[in-house]
């Protein structure tokens, strides 16, 4: 069986101050051609349809353009929500658009039910685990500790269960919408942190024939059967050097896996460039990003006058200006951005109890705080289902 696997559309997202509907439309066409062109018999969506839980209309109409198109493929389609998408307002109509090929798994409860295709060496059996907001999902998987591995575990183990009720010789596919431990985050992804720990083990999904991973942006492969698609598109700089990508997987009868790369449309390349903006304006080897979205990190001494209309002479494109002089780095006037660049919010936070009373927090004081931030993500969550 031949899938085609992809992720984190973000319909309705925006780069900087781009509008990206229309590549993301491009990129729609560029799904629905290549899987024509590769004879693919089934794709799945692993998470990350829409960028937020109520999705700009624009954006809504493209999802249901694309619903349409691949339906009229005939080519069955599972999909599951991500962490950005509401699972309520996702799931609205999928009993009727499974009448026609497109399976939507939203509800935690399904996890253990499986949709079942066919090929000609038997029947492949796909599990599709939505995201799973640990506090909001705990009593359904009647986990104690509120955390990602204890909910993937329980609802892996559903899947396991219902595997083994079925004829030997059953493939078996997970969607699943998760940080898997070993993978690299990019800037574009939202935290799921929880209880300190986001990662989960790859080990959560042993027993299957392949696991097919939405959440991260960047193309990645952590083991030959568990891999991440990315994004079809850049949603931050953080990724200029990624490239976009869809998995193409053949699933042979034995189950064996084997994957090929199909490269997605780039609507304009991403550069990351950094000196003074005189050098900026003169350097020659930098003609070759004229066109593209440009990041520049001016590091001039002395912030210069005007600095995004004289860099837009050159790069028009520019959509990000970032200043970050040249100092010692012992220097106190440090940039604050500099000083807190890769550090999460439970760093910043207890640098700071440091910083104001001259010690650190002790373990209780670091539970609070942990504590703390969960409380706000889960209400964030809380807030977005409810909306
Ligand atoms: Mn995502």
């Amino acid at each position: 069986m031949r899938l085609l696997h992809t992720s984190d559309w973000h319909l309705g997202r925006s780069f900087h101050r781009v509008n990206m509907l229309g590549a993301q439309a491009e990129f729609i066409g560029h799904l629905v051609d290549a899987v024509r062109e590769h004879a693919v018999d089934a794709v799945v969506v692993s998470g990350d349809v829409y960028d937020r839980a109520v999705p700009p209309l624009a954006a809504v109409e493209l999802f249901d353009d694309a619903l349409h198109r691949l339906a009229d493929l005939g080519v069955p389609t599972v999909m599951i929500s991500g962490n950005h998408d509401s699972a309520r307002r996702l799931g609205v109509g999928a009993g009727l658009i499974d009448r026609a090929g497109i399976h939507l798994r939203t509800e935690p409860a399904a996890t253990g039910t499986p949709v079942v295709l066919a090929d000609a060496h038997g029947e492949v059996a796909f599990y599709g685990l939505p995201y799973l907001e640990p506090a909001l999902v705990k009593d359904e998987f009647g986990v104690t500790k509120a955390g990602h591995e204890a909910v993937l575990a329980a609802a892996m183990d559903r899947v396991r269960a219902d595997l083994a009720a079925r004829p030997s010789g059953t493939r078996s596919v997970v969607l699943a919408h998760a940080f898997v431990t070993g993978g690299q985050a990019s800037d574009s992804e939202r935290d799921i942190t929880v209880g300190g720990v986001a990662a989960v083990p790859a080990g959560v999904f042993d027993g299957v024939d392949y696991v097919a991973l939405g959440h991260l942006h960047g193309c990645q492969t952590l083991t030959e059967r568990v891999r991440y698609s990315g994004s079809p598109l850049a949603y931050s700089f953080s990724e200029a050097g990624h490239r976009k990508s869809m998995w193409l997987v053949d699933l042979a009868a034995d189950g064996t896996v084997t994957a090929e790369r199909l490269d997605c449309p780039a609507p304009r390349p991403l550069a990351r460039l950094r000196g003074t903006l005189d050098d900026l304006l003169a350097d020659p080897s930098l003609e070759r990003h004229e066109g593209a979205w440009v990041e520049a990190t001016l590091t001039d001494a002395i912030r210069p006058a005007d600095p995004m209309a004289r860099i837009a002479a050159r790069f028009p494109h520019t959509l990000s200006l970032v200043f970050d002089p040249e100092r010692a780095p012992d220097d106190p006037a440090v940039s604050y951005a500099r000083r807190l660049a890769g550090r999460d919010d439970q760093q910043i936070a207890e640098d700071f109890v440091a910083h104001v009373r001259g010690a650190g927090p002790d373990p209780r004081e670091t539970a609070v705080l942990r504590d703390a931030f969960d409380a706000v993500r889960a209400d964030d969550t809380v807030r977005e289902v409810a909306r």
